[in-house]
């Protein structure tokens, strides 16, 4: 096995990333190989889609498997062997379905068909003992005793970027949002990445183009989220156990959510978020459910205390899930779309009885705890709501800094930066915050700026796209470019999300972004300096120091 693609990754200094029985994410060594082997599979289809669409022939269908396949191998996403097998053999049949329709194009137009590379190529085994016996050829650094460190780096920021993109993609798909001019670029970098290249300067530009393409798709996303719930608006939200039977949602897939809602309406059984999730509870749509009733909970890496101690059903809609085993609650969790774990129930359709029954059968609370609350909702359109207001204060003096807290958390200690960052930010300054990585301080009280909360929070990890809106009209409004706003972006970074909200950061110019708390492994020194020299971007080191520089840069 190799994989190096999140922050946890082991670093040694005999050479970086998982490569023994095991990730430090809990992926086997057969699973992470199986999931390279699916990558193979997938980039050898968008060989033929893109063959296809030189004839004409679009597959809608095979435009959203290869996103949504491609998903299941981001981190802590999908540890089932059969699952991510038969991934494969689906990829297999929708590869010889389009080279035939592409082939019979062909003959009908009088031309040749072209030689596909050998990654559209590969007969595929038919067990998992013929498949793990091929993995070697899909290996993502089998070749890296003959390339330079900075193209492996490079190649592999374009694969988990484009990773990244395509967990966005089938966000958007379940929510009905598809774009063929989308899906056949995506097909191309796809088709692009399977034959290695050696080329820095094309793998640099593909890594933007990736960003580019990711800004449209959060576009997409965006779109089809408010168009399903409508807008976020700012909303209390309380974060502590209410007395009753009781469901977990996590992930970020709110059409379950409101499936879930709907099937629970007088059940007697109150509904939940859970890290992810957290920002549904600020879409009107939610709110006629009276028994959504709060989130429980943080962020990805304490699902197995908070998961133990939830007396109900639990439903991890998407990333992340981690051991179910560790905290004994494998048989009241249920995975869906492309999450899995052996032995715990998937569920397919959108039948959720079998969740409704568990949740029935358990306790739930026997109590209600004091409430907490919080404020979430301020995405796109509330952002913009409130923009008037910020910006008098901005000219006045009253707001002097802006501060982008963004990301997803972990369970390594030196995340604290991101905390003490927050609570040292100046009294003057308003932060923003999305993805899971608020959790570190979102229950924290900051008070505000003439009605104005310190502390925003604009969303998902996608909803970067709303901060970027906002950013865009604060620079209309001061008739100045992003760079001179007073604004400085701190990205917590963790799994290849983050790094494609990274890309499109960079493919939009925004500079003197800072990551952290480890930079990827995946990156030489060499790139990294590259990205310093040209976009400013750096990893974050002390609070008092990086606050400084940051004040002042503005
Ligand atoms: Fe967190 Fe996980 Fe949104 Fe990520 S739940 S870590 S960037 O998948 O997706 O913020
Ligand atoms: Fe290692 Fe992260 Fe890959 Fe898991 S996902 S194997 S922890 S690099």
């Amino acid at each position: 096995m190799f994989c190096i693609q999140c922050e946890q990754t082991i670093r040694t200094p005999a050479g970086n990333g998982c490569s023994y029985s095991q990730g430090m994410c809990g992926k086997l060594a057969a699973t992470s190989d199986l999931q390279d082997l699916l990558i193979y599979m997938l980039q050898g289809v968008s060989v033929y889609a893109v063959k296809a669409r030189e004839m004409g022939i679009v597959d809608t269908e095979i435009d959203s498997f290869v996103p949504k396949a491609f998903f299941s191998t981001l981190t802590n996403v999908n540890f089932d062997d059969d699952r991510i097998m038969a991934y494969a053999h689906q990829a297999a049949k929708y590869r010889a379905q389009l080279k035939a329709s592409y082939e019979a194009a062909c003959v009908q137009a009088g031309v040749t068909a072209e030689q596909v590379p050998e990654v559209a190529q590969l007969v595929l085994g038919t067990n998992k003992i013929e498949m793990l016996a091929q993995a070697p050829i899909a290996l993502l650094n089998k070749d890296k005793h003959e390339v330079h460190e900075d193209i492996m780096g490079l190649r592999l920021l374009c694969l988990y970027g484009l990773k990244g993109a395509a967990a966005y993609m089938e966000h958007a798909h379940v929510l009905g949002q598809t774009d063929a001019e989308v899906a056949g670029r995506f097909h191309e970098i796809m088709s692009f990445l399977g034959e290695p290249s050696v080329d820095a300067d094309k793998l640099f530009t593909t890594a933007m183009d990736i960003g580019q393409l990711n800004y449209r798709i959060m576009a997409m996303l965006d779109a089809g989220e408010t168009q399903a719930f409508g807008h976020p608006e700012p909303t209390v939200v309380n974060t502590k156990a209410v007395k009753g039977k009781a469901i977990l949602v996590s992930g970020h897939d709110m059409k379950d959510l409101e499936l879930i809602l709907e099937q629970t309406v007088g059940k007697g059984i109150n509904v939940f978020t859970h890290g992810e999730m957290l920002p549904a509870l600020a879409y009107p749509a939610f709110k006629k459910y009276s028994h959504l009733v709060g989130n429980y909970g943080s962020a990805w890496q304490n699902q197995q205390k908070e998961f133990a101690n939830f007396p109900g059903a639990v439903v991890m809609t998407s990333n992340c899930i981690i051991d179910p085993n560790v905290g004994s609650y494998s048989d009241r969790i249920f995975t869906r779309s492309i999450v899995g774990w052996p032995g715990v129930i998937h569920l397919e359709g959108d039948d959720f009885s079998a969740v409704i029954d568990k949740a029935l059968a358990l306790d739930g609370f026997s109590y209600d705890e004091i409430p907490h609350q919080i404020t979430i909702g301020f995405a796109r359109n509330a952002l913009m709501a409130a923009a008037p207001a910020v910006v008098e204060n901005v000219k006045s003096g009253a707001i002097k800094h802006f501060f982008l807290v963004g990301g997803c958390d972990g369970d390594k200690a030196d995340r604290s930066y991101f905390t003490d960052l927050a609570k040292s930010t100046p009294k003057d300054s308003l932060i923003l915050t999305l993805g899971c990585g608020k959790y570190k301080f979102n229950k924290l009280e900051f008070g505000d700026i003439n009605g104005i909360p310190r502390l925003l929070d604009v969303g998902q990890c996608n909803d970067a796209y709303s901060a970027i809106q906002l950013a865009i009209a604060l620079s209309e409004v001061f008739e100045c470019d992003i760079n001179e706003l007073p604004l400085s972006l701190v990205l917590s970074w963790f799994e290849q999300k983050a790094i494609v909200v990274l890309l499109t950061l960079l493919s939009l110019g925004v500079k003197n972004i800072r990551t952290g708390p480890t930079p990827p492994a995946f990156l030489t020194a060499n790139l990294a300096k590259i990205l310093e020299d040209k976009f400013g971007l750096r990893n974050t080191t002390t609070v008092e120091a990086d606050l400084k520089t940051m004040l002042n840069v503005a």
